[in-house]
C-alpha cells in the first residue's frame, strides 16, 4: 500500500493547542496537583519580580467563580511591541510557548525548573484569562479565551479576544493575572485553600520581607477570608517557626549567606535538645526533600568545620578519629536555600538537585562562613555546646550500633518469639507483598484468617507502641513493637535504612476509627517519619479504611465509610434494613474484614504522602512532642477536625498525616 502524505494528514501541533493535547507533558498531571501547578506558575512570575527587587507585595485570591488571581506591584508585564513578532509583549508572554518560560534569561536567572514552563501554558489550560499590566503610567488589559471554533468544532486554546487595550492612565505599577482553569482539562477544579495557604506561607519565609496576602473569597465568614504572610527575618524566622514545639538550646539562630559565581546559598540553623536532624532544603524556592548536590556540599563543609574546631579547642586529640557528620547534626533544625541557574531536578519525585557544580560552590560558601562564625568570640559557648553534644551523640551511636546488630542478626531473630507475631506472606515478590499492621490481637486474629496469605502479611500490635518523637535511636530499638516492625520490613532504620531490602511494597496501617486508633496511627506515622522517611517519600505507606457501618437488607449488604455515606445509603434502600455499627476492627469477622478492608478489589486505601516535609515535621513535633503549650494552641486554632478536604482528592493521593495527627 502506498502512503499518501499530503499536508492534510500530517498533524501539525500549533502553539497552545499542543498544551491541551498533552497537558501532562507541561504540568505533569491533570489531577488536583496539576491544577495547583497553574497557580504556582503565575505566582512564580510575581515572586521572580519581587526577588529581582522590583516588587515587595504579592496577593493571591481564590474567587467564588472558581478563578484565581495573582497580583504584584512590580514593573508590569511589558506592553510594547515585540521586535520580531510584532505583537505586544503581553501577547507574546501569554500565547507563545517558551522553552525556558522567560525570553529574557538574564533578568530571570533563578526560575524554578519545575515551574517556569511559562504563563502561556496556564492560558492554554484555562477557560479564560485576563492580564492587567500597570506600566509606564498606563493601565493595559488583554483577555484570552479557550473556546470551540463553531466551524471546525476544535477548541482554540488561549486565543486573544482582541489586541492589548489601553484602559486609561494610572499611577499604579504591577501586574494582575486572573484565570479560570478549564474543567474540560482538569478532573477536579476545586482549589485547596489549605494547600495554597501553606505554600504561600513557605514562599513568604523564603523571600525575606515580601508581603504575601492570601484571600479565599469562597469562605463564608468575612473575618476568616484573608491571611497575610510577611517575615522580616526570612529563613531565620522559618527555623524558629519549625522549632515551635521543640526546645532550642538557646535563642540563637546561626545565619549566613554567600555567593560563588552565580550560585547563592543561605542557611539558618538552630540547635534543639532533640535527637533528630531536620534539614529542609530548597532550590530556587522549590523544596528538595530528596536532597542533592547542595545538601552534600553543606554537610561536607559542616562536618569539616566542626571537626576542625573540635581539634582546635582540644576536644579531639591528634590520635582521635573525626566525629561523624550526623553527630554534629543531632538536634539541628536547618533551612538551606540555594539559587541555581538551570537547576536539574532528579529522582522519583524530582525532589533532588543534580547539578554537579553546586556541590563545591555550596561547600566553599559554608566552609568560609562557618569558619568565620566559629572564630567569633561571642559564639564560643554555643560552639562548645555543639561539640559536646556531638561527642555524646557519637557515644549513643556506638550503643545504637550494638543494639541494631542484635536486631539485624536475622538468624537469631527468626528463632525468637519476636517475629512470631508476624504472619508472613507466602509469596517472595516484595513488589506484590503487603504488610498490614493491625491494632490489637483480636483484629490481628481476624486479619490473619481473612487475608490472602499468598501476598498479605499481618503484624498485630499489642497495645500502643512508644512515641518515637523525643526518643533516641537506641530507645526505639529496644521497644519490642518497633523491633518486630523493623525486622518484618527488613529495611533497618535511620542512617542504615535501605529501601532495597524492603520486603513489602505496601505497608498498610490498620487501626480503629476511634481516638485510640488515631493515636496509634499517629505514633506509627511519627516513627516512619523520623526513622524511615524514605518509606513515606517513596509512597509505600498506606492507611486502611475500615467501614463504620454495615447496612443489610435481604441478601444485599452495603458498607459505609462515614455518616454522610450512611445517610445516602439508608435513604436509597428504604425501610426494613438492619444496621450494624463497627466500633472497632475486632468486631468484624474474618470474611467481613477481607471484604471491606483487605480485598484489593474492594478496599479503600489512602496513600500517605509528604507533600510538605517541613510542615509535616513541625506538626509531628507539635502534636507528638512534649511541649504542652504549642499543642494546645494548635488544637484550639484548628479545632475543626472533621474537614474532609484531604480525603477527597482524586487519585487517592492524600496527605492524611495532618488528619491522623490532629486526632491524636
Ligand atoms: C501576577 C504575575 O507576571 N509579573 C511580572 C512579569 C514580568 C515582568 C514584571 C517584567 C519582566 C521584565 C521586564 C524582564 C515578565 N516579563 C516577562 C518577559 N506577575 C507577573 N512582572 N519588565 C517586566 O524580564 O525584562 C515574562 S514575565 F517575558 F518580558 F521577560
Amino acid at each position: 500500500m502506498t502512503q499518501n502524505y499530503d499536508a492534510g494528514n500530517i498533524q501539525v501541533l500549533e502553539g497552545l493547542e499542543a498544551v491541551r493535547m498533552r497537558p501532562g507533558m507541561y504540568i505533569g498531571t491533570t489531577s488536583s496537583r496539576g491544577l495547583h501547578h497553574l497557580l504556582w506558575e503565575i505566582v512564580d512570575n510575581a515572586i521572580d519580580e519581587a526577588s529581582n527587587g522590583f516588587a515587595d507585595a504579592v496577593t493571591v485570591t481564590l474567587h467564588q467563580d472558581g478563578s484565581a488571581s495573582v497580583t504584584d506591584n512590580g514593573r508590569g508585564v511589558p506592553v510594547d511591541e515585540h521586535p520580531t513578532l510584532h505583537v505586544s509583549g503581553v501577547e507574546v508572554i501569554y500565547t507563545k510557548l517558551h522553552a525556558g518560560g522567560k525570553f529574557n534569561n538574564e533578568n530571570y536567572a533563578y526560575s524554578g525548573g519545575l515551574h517556569g514552563v511559562g504563563a502561556s501554558v496556564v492560558n492554554a489550560l484555562s477557560r479564560w484569562m485576563t492580564v492587567d499590566s500597570y506600566r509606564d503610567w498606563g493601565h493595559y488589559r488583554m483577555r484570552f479565551t479557550s473556546e470551540e471554533n463553531p466551524k471546525t468544532h476544535k477548541i482554540e486554546a488561549g486565543k486573544p479576544d482582541g489586541p492589548l487595550e489601553k484602559i486609561g492612565n494610572t499611577r499604579r505599577r504591577g501586574t494582575v493575572v486572573r484565570f479560570l482553569p478549564d474543567d474540560r482539562i482538569f478532573e477536579d477544579v476545586h482549589w485547596n485553600s489549605q494547600q495554597v495557604s501553606r505554600r504561600l506561607q513557605e514562599l513568604a519565609y523564603l523571600n525575606r520581607g515580601l508581603m504575601i496576602t492570601f484571600t479565599d473569597e469562597r469562605v463564608k465568614e468575612a473575618d476568616k477570608r484573608t491571611q497575610t504572610f510577611c517575615y522580616e527575618g526570612g529563613i531565620v524566622d522559618y527555623v524558629c517557626y519549625l522549632n515551635v514545639g521543640r526546645t532550642p538550646v538557646n535563642d540563637d539562630v546561626i545565619y549566613f549567606e554567600g555567593q560563588r559565581d552565580t550560585i547563592i546559598c543561605r542557611a539558618a540553623i538552630q540547635y534543639t535538645v532533640d535527637y533528630a536532624e531536620n534539614l529542609f532544603s530548597y532550590v530556587n524556592n522549590i523544596p528538595t526533600p530528596e536532597g542533592g548536590t547542595h545538601e552534600t556540599g553543606f554537610r561536607t563543609a559542616f562536618t569539616k568545620a566542626f571537626n576542625d574546631y573540635a581539634r582546635k579547642i582540644g576536644v579531639l586529640k591528634d590520635k582521635d578519629a573525626n566525629l561523624a557528620g550526623e553527630d554534629f547534626r543531632e538536634g539541628l533544625t536547618c533551612v538551606l536555600t540555594t539559587m541555581v541557574k538551570n537547576p536539574q531536578f532528579e529522582g522519583q519525585t524530582k525532589g533532588r538537585l543534580g547539578n554537579s557544580e553546586v556541590r563545591p560552590a555550596v561547600e566553599a560558601i559554608v566552609a568560609e562562613k562557618l569558619a568565620d562564625w566559629l572564630d567569633n568570640l561571642k559564639n564560643q559557648e554555643m560552639a562548645q555546646h555543639i561539640v559536646g553534644k556531638a561527642v555524646k551523640a557519637a557515644q549513643a551511636r556506638e550503643a545504637a550500633r550494638k543494639a541494631r546488630d542484635t536486631v539485624r542478626s536475622s538468624k537469631a531473630l527468626e528463632a525468637q518469639p519476636l517475629v512470631g507475631k508476624l504472619a508472613a506472606a507466602r509469596g517472595h515478590h516484595p513488589e506484590d507483598n503487603e504488610l498490614f499492621i493491625v491494632e490489637g490481637d483480636s483484629a490481628g486474629g481476624s486479619a490473619k484468617q481473612g487475608r490472602d496469605s499468598r501476598f498479605q502479611a499481618i503484624l498485630p500490635l499489642r497495645g500502643k507502641p512508644l512515641n518515637a518523637e523525643k526518643k533516641s535511636i537506641d530507645q526505639v530499638l529496644s521497644n519490642e513493637e518497633f523491633r518486630s516492625l523493623i525486622t518484618a520490613l527488613g529495611t533497618s532504620i535511620g542512617e542504615t535504612f535501605s529501601l532495597t531490602n524492603l520486603k513489602y511494597h505496601k505497608v498498610v496501617i490498620l487501626s480503629d476509627a476511634d481516638q485510640d486508633g488515631a493515636h496509634i496511627r499517629a505514633i506509627l506515622l511519627t516513627f516512619f517519619f523520623r526513622y524511615m522517611k524514605e518509606l513515606l517519600v517513596a509512597g509505600h505507606v498506606y492507611i486502611g479504611m475500615p467501614p463504620l457501618y454495615r447496612v443489610a437488607k435481604g441478601s444485599q449488604v452495603i458498607y459505609c465509610y462515614d455518616d454522610k455515606e450512611l445517610e445516602k445509603v439508608t435513604k436509597k434502600v428504604g425501610k426494613g434494613y438492619t444496621l450494624q455499627r463497627y466500633k472497632g476492627l475486632g468486631e468484624m469477622n474474618p470474611e467481613q474484614l477481607w471484604e471491606t478492608t483487605m480485598d484489593p478489589g474492594q478496599r479503600k486505601l489512602m496513600q500517605v504522602s509528604i507533600d510538605d516535609a517541613a510542615q509535616a515535621d513541625r506538626l509531628v513535633t507539635i502534636l507528638m512532642g512534649d511541649k504542652v503549650e504549642p499543642r494546645r494552641d494548635y488544637i484550639s486554632e484548628y479545632a475543626d477536625f472533621n474537614r474532609q478536604d484531604n480525603f477527597e482528592l482524586p487519585e487517592g493521593q492524600v496527605n492524611p498525616m495532618r488528619k491522623a495527627l490532629e486526632k491524636a
